[in-house]
């Protein structure tokens, strides 16, 4: 098992094996208003709303899956970061570690 880990404003392109890879996000606070380490929302392919906790969403775009993370920290409700994926892949919250 390998996991893809961003800390920063990074763009990682990596192969990403279903069931064998994981995008963990475990070590990022979603929400840096909020004492302590809270999980990101997977929201499939949906816009960034800005509720609750950080969110995730992913699209395809060409032959790459983009996923995007919005921390609540500042609420523009646009990524910080991004991660490309090589393949059009329909990501679930079970690709994550949120
Ligand atoms: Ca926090």
């Amino acid at each position: 098992m390998t996991t893809l880990l961003n800390n920063d404003l990074l763009e990682s392109r990596s192969e990403f094996n279903r069931g064998y890879d994981f995008i963990d996000l475990s070590s990022i606070d979603s929400d840096l208003g909020r004492n302590g380490n809270q999980a990101f929302d997977f929201i499939g392919s949906s816009s960034f709303n800005g509720a609750g906790s950080g969110q995730v969403r992913y699209y395809h775009s060409g032959s790459s899956t983009i996923i995007q993370v919005d921390r609540q920290s500042d609420g523009n409700r646009s990524a910080e970061m991004e991660i490309q994926l090589n393949g059009l892949i329909n990501l679930t919250s079970s690709d994550f570690i949120l």
